[in-house]
């Protein structure tokens, strides 16, 4: 359970070094949203650790002044895992791309999800693979790989939110890059919560999508229905099928199940 200590303000969350992601990268945005949701939740900054994997977003821990890892292409996940097994009292969130989490990775978020652990995993997913120069990703759509003429075209992308919720993840929220405020919002959320969360955060790469797809992602973008209950699995499963825009939680497991039997509803 988290405690606010004393009021922070995010820069107190940032050390020095400047970033070198492109202009316009979403990763931009997604840093300054970590540093709100620490300090909204008044958080230590030596009772942080940001683990990460490889690839442009995988930088994140760098930016940060808390304890930080940038680890092994696809493998924040048991790395984290094993960290907050020794150290429950640390804050531990891991983060990286879609290539990171889907590709080389996929095979760790099954097992980080039966086990339960009390972290958060943020996955900046901007479609495709940023650091090594914008090849096509497990997330990556028909529609794109045609018009970048990239190889692979006929692989169905993966849809994330279905997955990790098919996995049995107790907390899942989507949300996007251009949106800081929300995206604060839902990392406050995940963080708060007592297991595995998931947080899908549609992001960009400006430099091998195009300036404009900010753009595109504002427009596609829509906050929940109203009426939505994020507690009824059903409708969390007919919302990851269905809409691949919608933002919020979209799943949060009640906590009497988790002790026990985590994946049962
Ligand atoms: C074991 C291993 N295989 C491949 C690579 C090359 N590599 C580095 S980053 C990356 C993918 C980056 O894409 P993503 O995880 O989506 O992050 P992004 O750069 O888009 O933020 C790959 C394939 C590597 N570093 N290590
Ligand atoms: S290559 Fe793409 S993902 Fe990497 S820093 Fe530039 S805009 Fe961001």
């Amino acid at each position: 359970m988290i405690t606010q200590t004393q009021q922070r303000k995010p820069i107190e969350y940032r050390n020095e070094l400047n970033p070198v992601w492109c202009t316009g990268c979403g990763d931009y945005g997604v840093l300054k949203s970590f540093t709100r949701a620490f300090a909204k939740l008044g958080l230590p900054n030596e009772r942080i650790a940001i683990i990460s994997g490889i690839g442009c977003s995988s930088r994140l821990p760098g930016y940060c002044l808390t304890y930080g890892f940038n680890t092994i292409h696809g493998r924040s996940l048991p790395i984290a895992t094993g960290l907050k097994t020794a150290r429950s009292d640390l804050t531990v969130i891991a983060c990286g791309g879609d290539g990171d989490a889907f590709a080389i990775g996929a095979g760790h978020i099954p097992h980080a999800i039966r086990r339960n652990p009390d972290i958060t995993y943020f996955v900046m997913d901007n479609s495709c693979y940023g650091l090594t120069k914008g090849q096509a990703s497990p997330t990556t759509s028909h529609e794109f790989k045609e018009m970048k003429g990239l190889i692979g075209i006929d692989e169905v992308p993966i849809n994330p939110v279905l997955f990790v919720l098919s996995c049995g993840a107790g907390f899942i929220a989507r949300t996007q890059s251009g949106n800081m405020a929300h995206m604060a919002d839902m990392l406050t959320q995940a963080i708060q919560y007592p297991g595995f969360a998931f947080i899908h955060c549609l992001s960009v790469c400006v430099t091998y999508q195009g300036r404009e797809i900010q753009e595109v992602l504002d427009q596609k973008c829509h906050p929940l229905p109203e009426d939505y209950n994020p507690s009824d699995q059903t409708q969390a499963f007919n919302i990851a099928r269905k809409d691949p825009w919608a933002l919020g939680v979209i799943y949060r497991r009640g906590l009497e199940a988790t002790e026990e039997e985590p994946n049962a509803q």
